[in-house]
């Protein structure tokens, strides 16, 4: 286990500050970061950006990434630990190309891993890893979820043992080729008129690594309940699902893609429907916008990334800062970066 650098921690939130928060990992760059809390210590699964040499397009081919490292802190601004590849693509028997932002889950002794990855048909499935311990490596199942697709996995445990898998990413992350829920390789968007793609959620089979049921729609309805529409492009899904509950409501948060916002939503039940509720985080330096939220000792943080390091929207790096609930339960805007 090579140790990397040690964050440095917070910087206030002064406005003349430019970046909120710095890079938790500065010798390799990392983007995506789902974090979870295992065993009273942070663990981070990101993807691993590299350079592969591809150039920048709409569905996201310079995203070619191959393997993932998991990396864990005891606390925010702590030492952080890389526990070394934790799964290469050259181990995933029916893997094509781009691991992309992966998550992980703990049930009966057991840490799952989940990951987005094209496969030979150069179609995204989720593959899930198991191991014994959160840090990996992870051994991969030979075949993909069954009936999975999309990009984006986030696995929310609920209090009562349930799990539930939300995916999806339009675009590059071709969400748009399932709306007959079979594969269709022609691009299919909506009308701007007409309600988004939705999200997609199954709640996980026992084993944790298969669907109990097919991936059903997460509805997202506006404030009179009626479903966010196609056109609307500041607040409609796009990718990055998360999900967290807080107070006993379900708070479910995505990016919105072309507007580069990660935003929420809050409902009932982790099955929808849920209510769009605003912005949690504005728009970072580069183009994508990708977080997690966990609860450590009390206190609430984001992770998220942005391209501080390399300047460039394929080559990120992950960072963190707190996360404030208002009494009312909305969440406090972040503005992470400022021109
Ligand atoms: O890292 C590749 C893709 O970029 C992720 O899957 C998306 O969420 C976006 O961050």
């Amino acid at each position: 286990e090579a140790e990397t650098n040690e964050s440095e921690g917070q910087e206030s939130a002064s406005t003349n500050s430019r970046y909120l928060s710095e890079p938790l990992i500065t010798d390799m760059y990392t983007a995506d970061p789902s974090a979870h809390v295992f065993n009273g210590k942070i663990y981070i699964y990101p993807s691993h950006d590299v350079d592969a040499g591809i150039p920048e397009d709409d569905t996201g081919d310079q995203y070619d990434m191959r393997d993932y490292h998991v990396f864990s802190m005891d606390s925010v601004g702590g030492k952080i630990t890389d526990h070394g590849v934790a799964l290469d693509i050259k181990d995933v028997p029916w893997a094509g190309r781009q691991m992309w932002a992966p998550d992980a889950a703990f049930k009966n002794g057991t840490y799952y891993f989940y990951f987005p990855v094209k496969d030979k048909e150069d179609v995204f499935r989720i593959g899930v890893a198991t191991s014994s311990s959160p840090a990996g490596p992870f051994k991969p199942e030979p075949q993909p979820i069954a009936n999975s697709y999309s990009i984006d996995p986030a696995v929310f445990k609920d209090d009562d043992g349930s799990a539930y898998m939300y995916v999806g990413g339009i675009w590059g992350g071709q969400l748009q080729r399932w709306s007959t829920g079979q594969y269709k390789p022609n691009d299919e968007y909506p009308n701007d008129d007409q309600p988004a793609l939705s999200p997609k959620v199954a709640r996980m089979s026992d084993d944790m690594l298969s669907f109990d049921g097919e991936l059903k729609d997460l509805q997202i309805l506006d404030e009179n309940g009626q479903p966010l529409l196609a056109g609307d492009n500041e607040r409609r899904f796009f990718e990055a699902s998360w999900m967290h509950k807080y107070n006993g409501k379900y708070y479910f948060s995505y990016s919105t893609g072309d507007t580069h916002k990660i935003v929420y939503a809050v409902g009932d039940s982790p099955l929808g429907p849920f209510t769009y509720k605003g912005v949690i985080l504005n728009p970072v330096q580069g183009w994508t916008n990708h977080h997690s939220i966990i609860e450590q000792n009390g206190k609430w943080y984001i992770f998220y990334h942005d391209i501080q390091m390399s300047g460039k929207t394929h080559l990120r790096n992950i960072k963190v800062t707190e996360l404030t609930h208002n009494p009312d339960g909305t969440i406090e805007t972040i503005t992470a970066y400022r021109q």
